[in-house]
Parts: structure tokens; C-alpha cells; sequence
């Protein structure tokens, strides 16, 4: 009989493809080492295995035992079962598994959206009306512009509130972008049931248009970039059209100017196709803003005293100048952007902790590898090359020591978005060289992102078995829904712990990968943000393209 699942066995709730890598963590000791796949359907034993030793995991506080089915390769929907423990909970295994999910992280986005009704239609249970219709906000003295106000429409919320940040819509833009560049097909128009489906343009890249219309208009005149528009303190746990505080123009940096300058040059190749006049639009943007930076390089933003709400403030703007000319290089072809870049200096190794300070960096060299820019014989492309493939190894050295496989072994805010932004990596790394390890990489983070990891859930919500319900994020609070906005991924383990005064609670002594609670206050843990999505789709997207 086919039970609750038991979090103690941690298996990717989604599942897996027929031909790739299957393995689960035991948690708990097992009174004999025999496991089965089990149908679910007609309830027989399709597969049994042994467990493996015991590996000792002082990161999770744990004793696993790993058990490794992948040799069966049967499509259907099993649970994995173990005497003592009972079964795990359900999985599929198919050639297109991950698809729902993927979709799933897209179609999260357009329930971020500001400034509409979220109609029955497309959103569900989910409806609501319109909030932060933002078509008259006011300059705040940081932006540096006399009193007035501008329009500054659409986009997403960030997160779980309701701002709306340069930085980072611009730096997941680019994210999101990859993937389309890489596999335009991924997502075709029609898949996602949003307003725009049945236009003839591709679902994808019309939810991305929406972010990036707000931001082209956060350009000011002189090409710089207001850093965010933002109310001076976080709402209240209320519905967008109850959360209704002033909103302002804050600041202006050249960190936000060079993320939107090299978003731009990007969305220029993305939208070249099927909206030239809007893709030029975004070129000259681009090109304003980066003059902007080369006459203000140094302007570092940090909160005004009477702005409270997140700041994305970031002392080095060296991975944002390098992100930046990158994508002008690859745009305009120009060598002059190439030229400002040190290539021999880059700096190879992914750090967990540094995703929109640093990680765009990677983006860059990203976009150069894959663009054609340089002939493949070019000493930069070699270099660039070989520095990234250097970057996956070490990656796959780190996780081979690590029971759930996941390349990371420290634990920041959003330490989820570390591990698909690691995977981002190792997927760059599979089309450079098509070796079954680096895929293998890429396939054994999602699993940890849905449901193998020590605390058993999928971090997807509505996506899995067992998978949060209490995510920081005001709509899901306020909305007397039971199950929060689907498609959002929760930030993940963080063993800083920066939330125990808001009302959260950890367990005592909570190991670093445990560190993560699915409780409402938990914001360092728990709430969902669009950089964290982003890689989400990205990995998902990668795995769909290469399932058979
Ligand atoms: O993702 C950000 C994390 O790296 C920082 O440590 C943290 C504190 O500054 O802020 C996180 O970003 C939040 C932003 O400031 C406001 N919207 C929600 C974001 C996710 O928690």
C-alpha cells in the first residue's frame, strides 16, 4: 500500500529522464539495505537495489545512505520504497518531465506582475485586482532630479514585496535571456495562458517584455539609471492594491546603469527577429547608458536615510563593466568594447554569495562563447574556454564530495539561486564539451532544488509533492488561498539566520544545509525572488533541450 510520502527518503519529486543519472538520499538507518521502485499505478515491484555505505554529512547533520536506480529507465510514475521507512513520495520518469515545472517558473512571473488585473482567465484561484499602477511617481532628492514625478509602468515585483529594482530586473533579464538565445524553440507562443498567448510571438519573450519595458523607462535623459522605484518602507502582509504608501524614484548608480547596458545590448540580439524597431530601442538605450557610466564609472549606491526597503548595493562594479562590454561586443561587433575588458584576468571561480554582485560577470562570458564573436581558434576564445571548463571541473570536484551532489558547500541568503547559478556553469561547460559529466552536474542540481536535500521538500512552489506553503510573499499571505502563487522558488538553506527577530524560528543548532524554514516571516530563507527564478528556468529549460 502506498502511503504518505517519508521525507526521509529525498528524491527529485518531479523526476527523471529515462537515460539520466537516478539517485536518492536515505536519511534515516533502514533496518535492511534492499530498496524498490514500486508502479504506482499497479502497485508491483519494477526494480530492486542495494543502498549504498553510509556517508557521514556534517553539513546536513546527517548519516545517508544513497540509493541509485538509474539503470532503470522505464517511462511511468513510481515511488521508491523501503521497508522500515515506507515510500518516498512520487516521481515520474519521462522524456519530458521537467517541462511543467519549467513553464511553471515562467508563468510565476506574470503573477509578479505590477499595474494589472491578474484575470480568473489566466491566473486562476489566483485573480486579483490591479496594484502600483506607478504612472505618477515621484522623484526622491537621491535620484538627483528636481521635484516632479515620471511614469514608470509595468514590470515585476522583486520578490515578496512589492518594489521594483534595477539591478535586479536586469541582471535575471539576462539570465532568462540566455536561455532564449540558446533555445529560442523552448517556450513557443500558446504555452503559457497568459494575456498576450495567441499573439504569434513567443509566451517567453512577451513575460520578459513586461519587466523590460519598466525598465527602459528608469533611463533618465542623460542615460544614467534611477536604482530603484520603491516605496521608503516595506508594506504591511497586504494584497498589491491595498499596499498603497508613496512611491518613489530612488538614486541612481552606475552598477544599475551597466546591469541595464548590458540587459539592453542583449535584448537588441533577442528581439532583433520578431521586433526590430523595439530592438534597436534597446540598443541606443544601451549605448546612452554605457556612455553615462564611462563619465560617472564610481557612483555607488546605498539606501538614503529615510529608504528602508532592499538595497542591492554593490561596492565593485568591475563584473558589472565586464558584463557590460561583453554584450556590447557581441551586439555591435565593436572592438573597442573588447578592448576595455582584461580578459587574462578574469576571474574564473564561482563563489556561492555573489550572485548580482559578481555572477553577471559569468553572463558575459557566457554570451562571448556562444555568439560567434570570436572564430573558435581565436586565443581569447581559447582562453575563455578553457578558463570556464577549468570553472564546471572544479565544480564537479566540490560536489562529487557531497552526498546530495549539489556544487555548493556554503550557505548564503537565496543559496538556492547558488546552486543553478553553479549549474548555469556546468551547462555552458556540456556545450563547449559535450562530456556526459558536465550534464550529469547540471541534472543532479535540479534534483536538489526538487526535493533531494535535507529538509525533503521540492523548493518549487506548487511543483511536488511536499513543497512550501508558507513562501515570504505578501500576496500568498494575503489572499486566503491555501496554496501560495505557484512557480516561485524559495531562497533555500541560509545559515546566517539574518530573520530570528522577525518571528522565525529555526531549530536549535540547525545545520547549515537544514537552515531553511517554510514559515511566513522566514525572509532569509523563505521568501521567493526573481534572481532566483531566473536560473530556475534556465536549468530547466537546458534539461528539457536535452532530454531525448
Ligand atoms: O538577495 C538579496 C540578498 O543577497 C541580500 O543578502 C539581502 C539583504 O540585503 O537582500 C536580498 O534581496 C532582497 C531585496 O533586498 C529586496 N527584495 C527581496 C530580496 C530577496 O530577499
Amino acid at each position: 500500500i502506498i502511503g504518505p510520502g517519508s521525507s526521509d527518503i529525498r528524491i527529485n519529486q518531479i523526476g527523471y529522464y529515462p537515460n539520466g543519472i537516478k539517485k536518492a538520499v536515505i536519511a534515516v538507518e533502514p533496518t535492511t539495505l534492499e530498496f524498490a521502485l514500486v508502479d504506482s499505478g499497479s502497485k508491483r515491484t519494477v526494480y530492486q537495489g542495494q543502498l549504498s555505505e553510509v556517508f557521514d554529512w556534517p553539513l546536513a547533520n546527517e548519516q545517508v545512505r544513497i540509493a541509485d536506480f538509474t539503470e532503470f529507465q522505464d517511462p511511468g510514475e513510481y515511488v521508491l520504497y523501503i521497508p522500515n521507512l515506507g515510500n518516498s513520495h512520487p516521481f515520474e520518469i519521462r522524456s519530458d518531465v521537467l517541462n511543467p515545472v519549467l513553464e511553471g517558473s515562467v508563468k510565476g512571473l506574470y503573477f509578479q506582475r505590477t499595474g494589472m488585473a491578474l484575470d480568473e482567465k489566466h491566473a486562476g484561484k489566483w485573480h486579483r485586482p490591479a496594484g502600483h499602477p506607478d504612472s505618477l511617481v515621484a522623484f526622491h532628492p537621491s535620484s538627483g532630479k528636481q521635484p516632479g514625478t515620471i511614469a514608470s509602468p509595468k514590470g515585476w515585483y522583486d520578490a515578496g514585496d512589492y518594489n521594483k529594482y534595477i539591478i535586479n530586473a536586469t541582471f535575471p533579464l539576462g539570465q532568462w535571456f540566455r536561455l532564449y538565445e540558446e533555445y529560442p524553440e523552448t517556450i513557443p507562443d500558446d504555452a503559457l495562458n497568459i494575456p498576450e498567448s495567441g499573439n504569434g510571438v513567443s509566451d517567453y519573450l512577451d513575460e520578459l517584455k513586461y519587466e523590460l519595458d519598466w525598465a527602459l523607462t528608469m533611463q533618465d535623459e542623460d542615460g544614467g539609471l534611477f536604482h530603484k522605484l520603491t516605496t521608503k518602507n516595506f508594506e504591511g502582509m497586504v494584497m498589491p492594491h491595498q499596499a498603497t504608501a508613496e512611491r518613489f524614484i530612488v538614486g541612481k548608480s552606475t552598477a544599475a546603469t551597466l546591469d541595464f547596458a548590458a540587459c539592453t545590448a542583449q535584448a537588441y540580439r533577442v528581439y532583433q527577429d520578431i521586433n526590430p524597431e523595439y530592438a534597436k530601442a534597446c540598443l541606443d538605450a544601451s549605448l546612452k547608458a554605457y556612455r553615462w557610466a564611462r563619465e560617472n564609472p564610481e557612483v555607488l549606491f546605498s539606501n538614503p536615510e529615510d529608504v528602508h526597503t532592499g538595497e542591492y548595493g554593490d561596492n565593485d562594479v568591475a563584473d558589472e563593466w565586464f558584463w557590460a562590454n561583453a554584450e556590447l561586443f557581441v551586439s555591435t561587433g565593436d572592438s573597442a568594447f573588447l578592448e576595455q575588458m582584461d580578459l587574462e584576468a578574469f576571474d574564473f571561480e564561482f563563489r556561492p554569495g555573489e550572485s548580482w554582485t559578481g555572477f553577471m560577470r559569468f553572463l558575459g562570458v557566457f554570451s562571448m562563447l556562444d555568439s560567434g564573436s570570436f572564430e573558435t581558434s581565436d586565443s581569447n576564445y581559447q582562453h575563455l574556454r578553457a578558463g570556464l571548463l577549468g570553472s564546471a571541473d572544479e565544480l564537479l570536484r566540490r560536489s562529487g564530495q557531497l552526498p546530495y551532489f549539489q556544487p555548493i558547500d556554503d550557505f548564503h541568503w537565496g543559496s538556492n539561486s547558488d546552486v543553478l547559478n553553479a549549474a548555469m556553469i556546468l551547462a555552458q561547460a556540456y556545450q563547449l564539451d559535450p562530456d556526459p559529466k558536465y550534464l550529469q552536474g547540471v541534472r543532479q542540481a535540479a534534483d536538489y532544488i526538487l526535493g533531494n536535500n535535507p529538509v525533503g521538500y521540492s523548493y518549487v512552489t506548487g511543483f511536488g509533492d511536499r513543497t512550501p506553503l508558507f513562501i515570504h510573499h505578501r500576496q500568498s499571505a494575503a489572499d486566503s488561498i491555501p496554496e501560495p502563487v505557484p512557480g516561485l522558488l524559495s531562497g533555500g538553506p541560509n545559515s546566517r539566520l539574518q530573520d530570528t527577530t522577525n518571528g522565525t524560528v529555526y531549530p536549535e543548532n540547525v545545520a547549515p544545509m537544514k537552515a531553511w524554514v517554510d514559515q511566513e516571516p522566514s525572509y532569509a530563507s523563505n521568501e521567493i525572488c526573481l534572481n532566483w527564478n531566473a536560473p530556475l528556468t534556465y536549468i530547466l529549460g537546458f534539461l528539457e533541450n536535452q532530454a531525448d
